[in-house]
């Protein structure tokens, strides 16, 4: 990337400092010449370098991890919770900060980025609970004098590797649940957005050291590849947690797995709602254009696809086409914006190619689609979200394009959309817009939405942090945050206790 200096590349320079001195964090200097580029999207320019890590600082994190893991293991539930309160109560009063940062570097708009450090907030709370609640069963032995139970242990090191897009959250639901568990967490960050993880974990060590506990309970290596690779490969991580794209998956399940570890995958997601003829059409829009629209597309529950029954498709469109119309895009920082940047130059080709491969298809972009000029940014990457009219869902469709594309096909029967909705490799989020009770419990039900999230009447995005989050298929088959999530983070053991004086075999077995 060209060291060039724009205006605004100095003004983000000066705010992303100022945020860091505010956090108190201390950003180490990059050696003369080399480090790691920090590119912010508000700019496509450098606005930070870093050292970057490779393979020897992942075996020193995890060595240090592995370490503390011995002690912090023994550490009761609820004084780990105490830490993970502590880490929430740091981000409460640095929310702000930390969101400036996460709009530097992931190019969010400051009410989402906010959004994002709430999350962060709203996991400690649910961490802090289940420090005192993680529990084992007891099932009635069938033999007299005995109990049969389980224990949940601590498993191990957590590895975490992270996407850009969300840079701090998805770290936060592995790693306040992990430190409840009682393991240890080596993060790697997506490469473009290291301040803000360095910040997030500078956070945590503060909570850790003020309640005396070593920083190595939580580390994080900032790297590209090689790190993230020689992450996966350790035998000494016992669950590797990782967000990112489909073909990243794809190469982190079978190299764990070789080493008989666990994977927690959340992969790409190709998120549809369907639009049936009974639905509140000024809710759904509203819904659909957040889903869409939000994050400029690039969440991985963004909406990609709109299932619309035929009698309301072209009234849905002519709405679509009206709110897309109005859209503010620009500067995520300013008051009004809804539309950030794309996080780079290729993310935005990678969108246009999409379009024409739509088009190509016999697509019609209805509204949007084209790169958009911002005054001071020459180097970012804005777009203006794109409605695109498909005959059918043809291989465009079936790919997940991190970008605002989204595309709409339309049906007559409910079983034609869900078989429609469910024709993807992908399956994360879901949403039906309707006020029909039969076709929501339908789209609910077994026979219905294939993914790990079905909505009704809201968006496939906003997921709240007290349900299992993820998604089948090859969205990878993981859950992170709420609901029971917290058992993947830690090892079962089942006990059989005998309180009696006889000594009777299960099954009836006799022997001697
Ligand atoms: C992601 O895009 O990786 O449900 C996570 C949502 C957010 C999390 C998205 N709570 O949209």
């Amino acid at each position: 990337t060209p060291l060039t200096t724009t205006p605004l590349t100095t003004e983000l320079r000066t705010a992303a400092a100022a945020a860091l001195d505010r956090l108190g964090v201390e950003v180490p200097a990059a050696p003369d010449g080399g480090g790691l580029a920090v590119v912010s999207p508000l700019s496509g320019e450098v606005v930070a370098t870093l050292p970057e890590a490779g393979a020897a600082d992942v075996d020193a994190a995890v060595t240090a991890a592995a370490e503390a893991f011995r002690t912090w293991r023994s550490v009761p539930g609820p004084v780990r919770g105490a830490v993970v309160k502590r880490l929430g109560e740091l981000l409460t009063e640095h929310k702000a900060d930390l969101a400036e940062l996460v709009t530097l570097e992931a190019g969010k708009i400051t009410s989402e980025a906010l959004g994002e450090v709430q999350e962060m907030i709203d996991v400690c709370d649910l961490a802090v609970g289940l420090s005192r609640t993680l529990g084992g069963r007891t099932m009635p032995s069938e033999r007299p004098g005995h109990r049969l139970m389980e224990q949940w242990h601590p498993l191990g090191v957590v590895g975490v590797v992270s996407a850009f897009n969300f840079p701090v959250a998805v770290w936060s639901w592995n790693t306040a649940v992990a430190l409840v568990c009682g393991d240890t967490v080596v993060w790697k960050p997506s490469e473009k957005t290291p301040l803000s993880a360095l910040a997030s974990n500078a956070l945590l060590q503060r909570a850790l050291v003020e309640a005396g506990f070593p920083e190595a309970v939580s580390s994080v290596v900032i790297g590209g590849r090689d790190a993230g690779e020689a992450l996966v490969a350790d035998r000494r991580v016992a669950l590797l947690s990782a967000t990112g794209s489909e073909r990243m998956g794809q190469q982190v399940a079978p190299a764990v797995a070789a080493r008989g570890g666990r994977y927690l995958l959340e992969l790409g997601g190709n998120n549809a709602a369907v639009v049936a003829p009974s639905a509140d059409l000024d809710l759904a829009v509203r819904g659909i254009v957040f889903a869409a629209v939000g994050t400029a597309g690039q969440r991985c529950t963004s909406m990609r696809r709109l299932i619309v029954h035929s009698s309301v498709v072209d009234d849905v469109v002519a709405r679509l086409e009206r709110a897309y119309t109005g859209l503010p895009i620009g500067d995520p920082r300013a008051e009004g914006t809804l539309v950030g940047p794309l996080t780079d130059a290729a993310s935005r080709d990678r969108m246009l190619a999409a379009l024409q491969e739509a088009r190509a298809d016999g697509g019609t972009v209805v509204v949007g689609g084209g790169a958009v000029e911002v005054d001071g940014a020459p180097g970012a990457a804005y777009v203006a979200p794109a409605v695109v009219r498909m005959p059918a869902q043809t291989a465009v469709v079936q790919r997940e394009t991190f970008a605002p594309i989204l595309y709409v096909m339309s049906y007559e029967t409910l079983d034609e959309a869900i078989a429609m909705h469910n024709d993807v490799p992908q399956g994360l989020s879901s949403a039906i817009f309707t006020l029909d009770g039969r076709e929501a419990e339908t789209f609910l039900s077994e026979a219905g939405s294939d993914c790990g999230i079905v909505n009704v009447n809201i968006g496939t995005s906003g997921a709240e942090i007290g349900g299992a989050f993820g998604g089948e298929k090859s969205t990878g088959g993981g859950r992170e945050s709420g609901s029971d999530s917290w058992k993947q983070y830690m090892r079962r053991a089942t006990n059989t206790v005998n309180y009696s004086t006889e000594l009777p075999l299960a099954q009836g077995v006799t022997f001697g």
